[in-house]
């Protein structure tokens, strides 16, 4: 009889309980475990102070753009090249510093980089694209506007060709990066269904300003656009695609990333309630020896772990091409949702102190409130998985 080897004893790792990282290559583990260091040395120590400041870290975008994030799934055009799946990766360490700094590479890269890339000319490519990776350039992405959201369709901003021009009336707003944007990426009705424009900072009748006084998304800019008769050469318009699939296209990519984003926020607040509830002695005990408290915190870990899977499902999915769009919004609906319920009960576990900016997750609480609404709200999401389902649309 041959002796048998002693079991190896496996101990889960807490904040990857199923080692939802071994199904990584070793090329998408050293570039979250980049960015995780970039995250921890650079963004969270800074990132308590900006949101009481009501101030995005600009100051971050060179090192941000020197990493490689900036239209990092882009190939060519000095881009990175990654796989979605590391993009992803990448979406996932970001938020779990802030939403803010998430939102601003999923806006320049996934909002104004993807939609030059796929619906512009190889001039509009070879003119933005590089710029903005290397953070040089920055975009926005205009489709919301101040009667509402979730329904563009019915958008009011719109272009009129007047000479080899388009002029240009209307406004958008809540418009992340609006008033840093050297080029807002507008979707304007046209007589030929919607359009989208490259409108630089500089053409006459475009303003921007911030909106103020945020309780959430308080490091990230907010904008309003106004559009008053402004001027747009023919060569700033997006030739290659026409109607609302335009704009719901570049959605997709950005809710895509969103999915892991909220993995990243969700595993912040976990650590950060995990920690108290080891050292702070209520009862002449740990928080953690009770049951209510470690079936909280089991709960948000089998919640995290669930995500975990979903969006690498799905990140496998869109490499492969394979991924369909009311799949992304599933993942973007569980995740987010999942990750505020977790910042909202990790607040509550540290007591009065998780009201204070000096902890993480009622930042990441509010923050959630507009990731939650962004992109799409919850509500949406859920009716278009409806949609997908029974075959027909609810809104
Ligand atoms: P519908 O008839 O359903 O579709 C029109 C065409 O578009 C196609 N399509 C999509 N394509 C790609 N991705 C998607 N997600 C798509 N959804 C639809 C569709 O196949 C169709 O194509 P075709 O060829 O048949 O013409 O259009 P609808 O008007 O009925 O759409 C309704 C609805 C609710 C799905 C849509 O309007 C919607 O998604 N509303 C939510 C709006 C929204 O998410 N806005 C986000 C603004 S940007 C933002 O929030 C940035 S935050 C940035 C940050 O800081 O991170
Ligand atoms: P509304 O459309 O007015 O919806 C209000 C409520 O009604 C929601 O609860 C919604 O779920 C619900 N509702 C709507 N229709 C139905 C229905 N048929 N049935 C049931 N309930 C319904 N937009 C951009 O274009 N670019 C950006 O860069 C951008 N950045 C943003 C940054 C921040 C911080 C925020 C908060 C928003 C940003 N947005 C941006 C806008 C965002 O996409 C919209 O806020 C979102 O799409 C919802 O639109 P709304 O706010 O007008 O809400």
């Amino acid at each position: 009889m041959t002796a048998q080897a002693p079991a190896a004893v496996i101990t889960p790792d807490t904040f990857d309980f199923y080692n939802v990282r071994s199904l990584l290559t070793e090329d998408e583990r050293q570039i979250q475990d980049a960015v995780a260091r970039f995250v921890d040395e650079k963004v969270i120590p800074v990132i308590g102070h900006a949101f009481d400041e009501h101030r995005f870290p600009k100051e971050l975008i060179p090192e941000i753009a020197s990493l490689g994030l900036l239209g990092c799934n882009i190939e060519g055009y000095d881009c990175a090249g990654l796989n979605h799946v590391s993009y992803g990766l990448i979406c996932q360490e970001l938020e779990r510093g802030d939403s803010g700094v998430r939102s601003f590479v999923s806006v320049q890269g996934s909002l104004c980089m993807y939609p030059i890339l796929t619906y512009g000319n190889e001039e509009q490519r070879q003119r933005w694209l590089p710029g903005m990776a290397r953070g040089e350039l920055i975009g926005c992405f205009g489709l919301t506007e101040p009667d509402g959201g979730s329904d563009p369709g019915t958008m009011k901003t719109h272009a009129v060709k007047k000479g080899g021009d388009w002029v240009i009336n209307g406004a958008k707003m809540w418009i992340t990066n609006g008033t840093i944007a050297d080029v807002a990426i507008v979707w304007a009705m046209t007589d030929d269904g919607v359009r989208g424009f490259l409108v630089e900072k500089d053409m006459a009748g475009y303003t921007s300003r911030d909106i103020l006084r945020k309780m959430s998304l308080r490091a990230s800019i907010t904008s309003e656009l106004f559009f008053d008769n402004v001027r747009v050469p023919e060569a700033n318009l997006l030739p290659n695609v026409r109607g609302l699939k335009g704009p719901l296209g570049c959605l997709t990519q950005a809710r895509y990333g969103i999915t892991w984003g909220g993995i990243g926020a969700a595993i912040a607040c976990f650590r950060e309630a995990l920690e108290w509830a080891k050292v702070r002695v209520v009862f002449k005990r740990p928080l953690s020896h009770t049951q209510t408290i470690q079936r909280r915190l089991a709960d948000m870990s089998r919640r995290i772990t669930t995500a975990q899977l979903l969006s690498l499902q799905l990140g496998r999915m869109k490499d492969e091409g394979r991924m369909h769009h009311a799949q992304v919004l599933m993942a973007k609906w569980n995740n987010v949702r999942i990750a505020l319920d977790i910042a909202r009960d990790a607040r509550d576990i540290l007591g009065a102190a998780g009201i204070s900016i000096e902890t993480h997750s009622i930042r990441h609480m509010l923050n959630l409130e507009s990731v939650i609404t962004y992109e799409g709200t919850e509500t949406i999401h859920e009716l278009i998985v409806g949609s997908q389902l029974c075959g027909t649309q609810a809104f």
